[in-house]
């Protein structure tokens, strides 16, 4: 009941909001598609109707089973899709056919398609490999990396070449009438870290920040891509707002700010759920102090071994924020126990359940009523 009248509520709040106001707060890319000024004012009424749960991979592959078409473990528990999906670029920059977990390119712009068909949210994100290096994502044996691929820098040329074979991809993803498809694209993820070679310890301030700033203009400007929202989005370990907008490379070149975090063991549940809750304090109001969304990136429990970690774990640790979305990690098909969201059978499973039913917990078709990306 309270369900239908906050999505009717929502419904009617989004027919009564002007063009003028979706447009005063738009997205960093001032150039920006209209289906994405009203993805990034869809994003910000809902955030306040709930939270999304996306889940990472979910329509290619699952416990047991590889894209057999219209599949997710997500649906097979609850009986609906996710509201947002998460998927990864690594390897377009060599022109793959398939990303780095094995996923086909063009399975994911089916995907694409039919996640925005039925008002879905897509997350993007790029375990790009090692230019400098020839090293993968995680190489960070050099701290000359970064630098590398700035103007005047030794691989920049070719770095070039790398974002054209990630902006062709970012163009096709369109509907069959050819209007593209907007997206949250989430480059240099986890930078406070240094387990990819964009981390912390492997460049300065400045050259993270040139990063972002380049990878920006020259997707929207040189190659002029104007799907994109831009999320900002660093690993859990932070301990104030100034840590966590030390390479925040600013306002225009940002539209959601958010961090990663995983738990570990079961010993972790307390500090697990303090530590989300916390950063989400700081996160949030970064978001709000500079006008930008805010979510949980990426967080997850490898093999969910505790029964009841969505209601008395994870729930708890993002309940009070206004945060967008929660996005666990993939349910690998080929690496066992590396799975983040329940399969049928798995020990978490009534529980997921009851979080679905939670009445602030979002999923696809709650999504596809609040009407998202449309205008009025
Ligand atoms: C990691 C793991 C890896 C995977 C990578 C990119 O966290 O899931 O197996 O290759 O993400 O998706």
């Amino acid at each position: 009941m309270y369900r239908t009248l906050f999505i009717t509520a929502a419904m009617l709040l989004m027919t009564a909001c002007s063009t003028g106001d979706r447009k005063t707060t738009g997205p960093a890319d001032r150039s920006a598609t209209p289906e994405t000024v009203n993805m990034l004012a869809g994003l910000k009424q809902a955030a306040g109707e709930g939270i999304m749960f996306g889940h990472q991979d979910d329509l290619s592959y699952g416990l047991g089973w590889v894209y057999p078409g219209g599949e997710s473990d997500v649906k097979r528990v609850t009986g609906d899709y996710p509201a947002v999906y998460g998927m990864d670029m690594g390897d377009i920059e060599h022109r793959s056919p398939v990303n780095l977990d094995s996923v086909p390119f063009e399975d994911m712009k089916v995907f694409v398609r039919q996640i925005w068909a039925r008002g879905g949210v897509i997350t993007l994100s790029w375990h790009v490999d090692n230019l400098l290096t020839g090293g993968t994502a995680w190489d960070v044996t050099s701290d000359k990396a970064v630098a590398s691929l700035l103007p005047g820098g030794e691989k920049h040329e070719e770095f070039k070449t790398w974002l054209d074979n990630v902006a062709e991809f970012l163009a096709s993803l369109k509907d069959d009438k050819g209007v593209a498809i907007p997206v949250i694209f989430r480059p240099w993820h986890e930078h406070t870290g240094s387990w990819f070679w964009w981390g912390q310890d492997l460049c300065t301030t400045d050259e993270f920040i040139a990063l972002w700033r380049f990878t920006f203009n020259y997707l929207c400007g040189e190659k002029n891509l104007h799907n994109l929202l831009f999320a900002y989005s660093s690993g859990g370990d932070i301990g104030s707002t100034e840590q966590y907008l030390e390479r925040y490379p600013g306002d225009e070149y940002v539209d959601l700010m958010g961090f990663d975090y995983y738990q570990m063991s079961d010993a972790g549940n307390s500090s697990f759920r303090e530590n989300v809750s916390r950063v989400l304090g700081i996160v949030t109001e970064a978001a709000v102090a500079h006008g930008k969304l805010a979510a949980l990136t990426e967080a997850g429990y490898e093999g969910i071994p505790d029964s009841s970690w969505w209601t008395t774990v994870l729930w708890p640790a993002i309940e009070n924020h206004r945060i967008s979305y929660a996005l666990v990690w993939r349910n690998a098909h080929n690496k066992p126990g590396h799975f983040y969201a329940p399969y049928p059978g798995q020990a978490s499973e009534q529980d997921f359940i009851t979080f679905y039913n939670i009445e602030e917990t979002l999923f696809q078709s709650e999504v596809t009523a609040l009407s998202i990306y449309k205008q009025e």
